[in-house]
């Protein structure tokens, strides 16, 4: 065997603070059969011996040519390091966009960068994938052309971790997507596009409004989501009996793309952010806003101060970002909320709802020796009252009392005071969770669009899903949220080899056709997805115990450990070591250990029967509006989605479980609780996503402090590993993309780029192999190219391209000889 490390060959050489270091071979001898011993000179001229046999040799470097190759999957040594050194060269000059097969990704700049602009906008339009430097919107433009190609649904999936830019992506996409071809687009972020119609500056204006409401300040982003968001334009088209015409058409005559409305669906905002903030982070942004904002008239009238610091809710976390950013940003969302039909009536009401939550959030709970006391004078808890509508001796009563039916009886029991601030808080989790789905709905309304004309014709949509990031480095994870976004990403990494196009059933095939083919290994993550999602799973269990009157984080431990802890889920399910009430769960991404401390209580998030009754007979109309529309509109979607129309209506919708959960006043409906929500909605989202075409944007976050242009090398490589990305390029370089029976390939498609006289006259079904390979052999495709089974011919990447080519040419010349001799002969 001979070695591919000649003197002067460039490698790669581990280093624990760079991740590699670039050396290149002094010397290479053979050790034994396949072993051999490399002099290897780093940077610095320093020597040292690597003996080894194939990969435990150091990694080849690739040609300077190709060091920062726009496409990783060019590149012809594909090895971790590689692919690393490419996306940080490409980083250091400016260059965030870099493609990996299929997926793009993207380094944070934290810093603008003129990447956005109008100009760049119309030349990313039309354009193919590869035409241009890698760029967000050429992945938009894709989705786009995809889309009006066939009038199959799209869908771009943004990932990454926390603060690594999804939102910025997802926002840049979809500005992208629902902006005129002739668009200004605006480089003040906040600002709509000019020139933009109705229901595109209504799909830009879910922004800040759900930005108020849905981010908040964390450790890791100051803008950081707290739910997720799959938000999707639909297009119409003009006709679906003729994709390839439309596409013509709307090339040659359509200055406007039509998008005709929009939809929003949200998933799991994180509710105890109401209640509660950690040290550095702080409350939902609109609670800040509405403080820096409003006139300081409506302050007083709300019992509000430009110093916020007086709330509990307010006041645990850290400062407000600036209270000028706040004020802008209330500004840009009160705006936002006209062009999306809330009006100034409901804007007053809204405001007014959260101001209550602030006021409740002061309600002073005290204790005797045992029970707990409210004051009949609390000032806060008067103008909570007040505000929500409801009466306050009852109120008071059911945050002190609880009520407890026997069989023949009930009775009233008092609570600690610890608990009486549990219900309290719960309350204005409640409150606010609703408000939310409110919002969500009221923009729904809004993009739902009014057709005009369009409503005759086909429709389809680009959908950009945009989940909350969760931090690489925190091994313990919380309960539900950022779960639900690494079961997604369990899900995600399976659907993402599946789209990859060699997945398990493609690697059969290659087995079946009996064609040479070492199995490729990939990570399947269904033991993962069984082990949260299955039968009697972890969601199942959880859900069963939190059912139980006397369910307890104790006994459900016991139950998963009992349940889940055998050797069938040695690799995906672990007991901690110590006397720890945890378990670790294996997910695509990294091992997570789940403190189930609390988990209970999470689950089933709920507010007292009794409050609920009061609260949802408020004399305070929004109010019942708000929980009119969050309450029923689980059982409502059910039954009838409401979409405006064409294919999207065939959508399973994955807003349909409620997010707040209850379904109100129908008693003999099962509350459902977080984890079922979390199921249900995972579920119905995975189906959405399978029935789209699905378009990958991975964020990568280049350091941890925010800084522009700092680039650390071992926190991007442990991004780029726990995403796949390396694992995704090399099954996609190693399969065939393309498959044809032989009678497909020969009769149907190749067969004019014979020659005549060479072909058999007669088509029969032993002559279509040979055929096959007299096409290949026509257009010169080398022998690595493809691959020939038992009943179909395989092909690698780029090889149709290469026919299609040769095809249309042929194709041509013909009819000219046809044309030329019909001439003639007239
Ligand atoms: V989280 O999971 O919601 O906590 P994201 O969404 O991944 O997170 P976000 O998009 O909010 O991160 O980006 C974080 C910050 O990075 C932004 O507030 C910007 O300051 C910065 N950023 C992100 N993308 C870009 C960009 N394309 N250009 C300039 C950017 N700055
Ligand atoms: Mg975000």
């Amino acid at each position: 065997m001979t070695s591919p490390y000649s003197p002067g060959t460039r490698v790669w050489l581990d280093d624990s603070e760079q991740g590699w270091v670039p050396a290149e071979v002094s010397s290479c001898t053979k050790a034994a059969a396949d072993t051999f011993t490399l002099v290897v000179k780093d940077e610095n001229g320093r020597e040292t011996t690597h003996t080894g046999a194939g990969s435990s040799l150091p990694h080849l470097r690739n040609p300077p040519l190709l060091e920062s190759a726009d496409d990783l999957a060019t590149l012809s040594h594909l090895n971790e390091p590689s692919i690393l050194h490419a996306v940080q060269t490409r980083y250091a000059s400016r260059k965030i966009y870099t493609y990996s097969g299929i997926v793009l990704l993207s380094v944070n700049p934290f810093e603008p960068v003129p990447m956005y602009t109008p100009d760049i906008v119309q030349r990313y339009r039309e354009r193919t994938k590869g035409e241009l430097e890698p760029h967000l919107f050429a992945i938009a433009e894709d989705a786009y052309a995809a889309m009006t190609f066939d009038g199959k649904g799209q869908t771009i999936i943004v990932s990454g971790e926390s603060g690594s830019g999804k939102t910025e992506a997802a926002k840049l996409v979809i500005r992208f997507i629902a902006s005129p071809k002739t668009a200004q687009m605006n480089s003040d972020k906040n600002s709509f596009v000019e020139g933009a119609s109705q229901v595109e500056q209504q799909i830009q204006a879910t922004n800040p409004i759900l930005e108020a409401f849905g981010n908040a300040k964390t450790t890791r982003n100051d803008n950081s989501s707290r739910f997720g968001k799959y938000i999707q334009a639909s297009i119409a088209l003009r006709s679906l009996l003729w994709p390839r015409l439309t596409r013509v058409l709307q090339l040659l005559f359509d200055t406007n793309r039509l998008i005709v409305g929009g939809r929003v669906r949200t998933y799991l905002l994180e509710r105890s952010r109401l209640s509660y903030q950690a040290k550095t982070e702080r409350n939902y942004h609109i609670f800040y806003q509405l403080c820096a904002g409003l006139p300081s008239e409506r302050l007083e009238e709300l019992g509000l101060d430009t110093d916020y610091s007086k709330f509990h809710y307010l006041n645990q976390g850290g400062p407000s970002t600036s209270e000028l950013s706040d004020r802008d940003k209330f500004l840009a969302m009160r705006d936002a909320l006209g062009v999306v039909g809330i009006d100034a009536a409901q804007q007053t009401s809204i405001f007014q709802l959260l101001a209550a939550l602030l006021h409740l959030g002061n309600v002073s709970v005290t204790q005797t020796r045992t029970d707990a006391i409210i004051e009949d004078d609390d000032a806060s808890m008067l103008r909570a009252i007040e505000f929500l509508g409801v009466d306050a001796a009852e109120f008071k009563r059911w945050t002190i009392k609880k009520q407890i039916t026997t069989r023949s009886d009930k009775i009233a029991t008092a609570l600690t005071a610890s608990q009486a601030v549990g219900v309290r808080d719960s309350i204005a989790r409640f409150v606010y969770a609703c408000l939310f789905e409110w919002l969500v709905s009221a923009i729904n309304e809004s993009l739902a669009g009014r057709y005009g004309d369009a409503a005759s014709r086909a429709e389809t949509y680009v959908g950009v899903l945009d989940i909350y990031g969760f931090e690489h480095f925190d091994k313990a994870s919380a309960f539900p949220m950022q779960a639900f976004q690494l079961c997604l990403l369990d899900r995600l990494s399976t659907l993402s080899q599946f789209n990859t196009y060699v997945f398990k059933l493609a690697q059969e095939d290659y087995v079946k056709e009996k064609i040479q083919w070492t199995f490729i290994d990939f990570d399947d993550n269904q033991p993962t997805i069984d082990l949260i999602e299955g039968k009697l799973g972890i969601l199942a269990l959880l859900d069963e115990e939190s059912r139980l009157p006397l369910g307890s984080d104790a006994s459900l431990l016991q139950k998963l450990n009992a349940q889940l802890d055998k050797p069938a889920n040695k690799a995906v399910y672990k007991m901690p070591k110590f006397a720890n009430a945890a378990f670790t769960v294996a997910h695509y991404a990294l091992d997570v250990t789940y403190q189930v401390d609390g988990f209970l209580e999470k689950n089933r998030d709920t507010v007292p029967e009794e409050q609920l009754n009061l609260l949802t007979s408020s004399s305070n109309a929004f109010l019942r509006e708000v929980f009119d529309v969050a309450l029923h509109r689980g059982s409502a979607e059910a039954a009838d989605p409401p979409s405006p129309g064409g294919a999207v209506s065939k959508i399973p919708d994955p807003g349909r479980t409620s997010l707040v959960g209850f379904t109100g006043r129908t008693a003999s409906v099962k509350k459902p609780t977080l984890g079922s929500i979390f199921k249900g909605s995972l579920g119905t989202l995975m189906d959405m996503l399978r029935m789209t075409n699905v378009h990958y944007i991975r964020c990568l976050k280049p350091n941890q402090h925010k800084t522009a242009w700092e680039f650390n090398s071992l926190q991007v490589l442990a991004q780029l590993r726990a995403a796949g990305v390396i694992e995704t390029i090399r099954i996609s370089t190693a399969g065939y993309p393309s498959r044809w029976t032989f009678e497909d390939f020969s009769r149907r498609r190749y067969y004019p780029l014979i020659n005549w006289r060479e072909g058999p006259t007669l088509l029969k079904r032993e002559q279509f192999k040979r055929i096959c390979v007299l096409v290949l052999q026509k257009t010169s495709i080398n022998k690595s190219q493809f691959e020939m089974g038992e009943t179909k011919i395989f092909l690698r990447n780029g090889v149709l391209g290469t026919l299609e080519s040769a095809r249309t040419a042929k194709l041509n010349a013909i009819q000219f000889l046809q044309t030329n001799a019909r001439r003639l002969i007239a």
